[in-house]
């Protein structure tokens, strides 16, 4: 019998190759030397570093899965699944800001857009020169983006889009925006635009005062008859399997991040009990306090082997996007759970942003939302195995 690693119960590191443990470990590096430094006062203030996107850039972490002639790194999806577990272990919100750079930015110009399109857009987001942001959600349309309202009008030399968005992670800094639009020209079937910074009629004004996330800009994105080239379409795709084969990249990049979170939760907690001696003992000593470290190392283990899994399908183009959604939906709920029990086994210091657990807690409350809720994807789900659809 083989020995045991508490912190890598099912050998997860042993199923790498020496690439993906590479890119997991320089990572890794980058978020404990970069980002931890700052995430203590960048959520207390609720400030974005713009910065970090060219940080992550010079390290390849903006397009792991974009071939390396349009600035990638050419890597494969339990890559990119390993960089977000590294960067969420510090904040879910720097998370965000790479994985709507890397799966809904950089992902539908590659996968949809004309060459000219990948030419000019993609070297520059991947180095994090360029910032860009992802418009889908509406004020109207969140679980249900067929109901969006934002148009695009056939004009002379181009389009012209009027409607607005809510939500947006990055869009208040951003250079580029994906946006998702209803075309008259195309039946009213939904289409894909490239938007740029300083368009006539675009702005993009901060969502201020929340209470999750915040180390993470976000935005709205309002277009009031901004008018674009016939180039700013995305020409190879419509409908909405144009955005949903975006987030079927994000969502399973979120698995492994939110994960990442968990981890940092249960290690915390594990120290902690360690740490902490209340009746003579320490609280690690206690039954109550084992379990729980129990269940948070179970579920996370489980967790990562099953986005592991899905990645490795990704990588073999077997994955369905069923398959995303139990391991966006579990991950993204066990690892709330994670946190709000590592919240708990902090006691008061529990509560103090020096301790994290309660950082972690209050942004997995976004993560279990976007990109499909919990229910959603619970439905999806429930769709999948009866025939039956429940959303409307
Ligand atoms: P439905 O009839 O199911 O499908 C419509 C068309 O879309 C296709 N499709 C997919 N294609 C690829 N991958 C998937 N996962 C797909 N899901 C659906 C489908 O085949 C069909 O194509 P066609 O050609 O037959 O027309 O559509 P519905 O309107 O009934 O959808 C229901 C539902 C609930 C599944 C869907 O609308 C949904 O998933 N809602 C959740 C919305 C969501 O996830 N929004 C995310 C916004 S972006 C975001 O949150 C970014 S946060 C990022 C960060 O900061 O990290
Ligand atoms: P609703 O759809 O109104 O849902 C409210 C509640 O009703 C939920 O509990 C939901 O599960 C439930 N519900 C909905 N429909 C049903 C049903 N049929 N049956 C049962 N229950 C149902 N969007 C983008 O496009 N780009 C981004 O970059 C982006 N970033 C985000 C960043 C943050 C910080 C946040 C909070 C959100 C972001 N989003 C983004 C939006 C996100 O995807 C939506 O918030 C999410 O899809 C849910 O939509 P909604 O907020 O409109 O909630």
């Amino acid at each position: 019998l083989g020995s045991f690693d508490w912190s890598d119960p099912f050998r997860l590191s042993d199923q790498l190759t020496e690439d993906e443990r590479m890119i997991r470990d320089s990572a890794y590096a980058y978020a404990q030397e970069k980002l931890q430094p700052r995430v203590i006062d960048a959520f207390a203030n609720e400030e974005t570093d713009a910065s970090i996107f060219r940080e992550m850039g010079d390290m390849g972490l903006l397009g792991v899965t974009i071939p390396e002639e349009y600035g990638g790194l050419g890597g494969n999806y339990v890559s990119y699944g390993l960089v977000a577990r590294e960067v969420e272990r510090v904040d879910s919100g720097y998370r965000s800001m790479m994985s709507v750079q890397a799966s809904l930015v950089m992902y539908p110009i590659y996968a949809y857009g004309s060459e000219a399109q990948r030419k000019k857009y993609l070297p520059k987001l991947a180095s994090g020169e360029w910032i860009g942001c992802f418009g889908l959600t509406e004020p109207d349309a969140g679980s249900d983006p067929a109901g969006m309202k934002t148009r695009a009008v056939k004009t002379a030399n181009g389009y012209k889009l009027t409607g607005s968005k809510m939500w947006i992670s990055n869009a208040p800094i951003a250079d580029v925006f994906v946006v998702w639009a209803k075309s008259e020209e195309h039946g009213g079937k939904i289409r894909g635009f490239v938007l740029e910074k300083g368009m006539e009629g675009l702005s993009a004004p901060k969502v201020g005062n929340k209470l999750s996330l915040r180390a993470s800009i976000t935005g709205e994105i309002v277009m009031k008859d901004v008018e674009v080239g016939d180039d700013a379409l995305l020409p190879h795709v419509q409908g909405l399997k144009g955005p949903f084969g975006c987030l079927n990249r994000a969502r399973y990049g979120i698995s492994w991040g939110a994960m990442g979170a968990a981890e940092f939760c249960w290690h915390a907690a594990r120290q902690y009990g360690l740490d902490r001696k209340q009746f003579g003992k320490p609280l690690a000593q206690t039954q109550l306090f084992q379990k729980k470290l129990a269940d948070m190392m179970t579920e996370i283990s489980l967790g990562l082997q099953a986005s592991l899994q899905v990645g490795r399908l990704m990588d073999g183009a077997n994955a369905a996007p069923e398959m995303i959604s139990i391991v966006k939906r579990n991950n993204c709920g066990k690892a709330l759970d994670v946190a709000r029990n590592a919240r708990d086994m902090h006691g008061g210091n529990g509560i103090s942003g020096e301790f994290q657990v309660i950082r972690h807690m209050m942004n997995l409350e976004t993560v279990n939302t976007y990109e499909g809720t919990h229910d959603v994807h619970a439905l999806i789900l429930g769709r999948a195995q009866t025939g039956l659809q429940a959303f409307f």
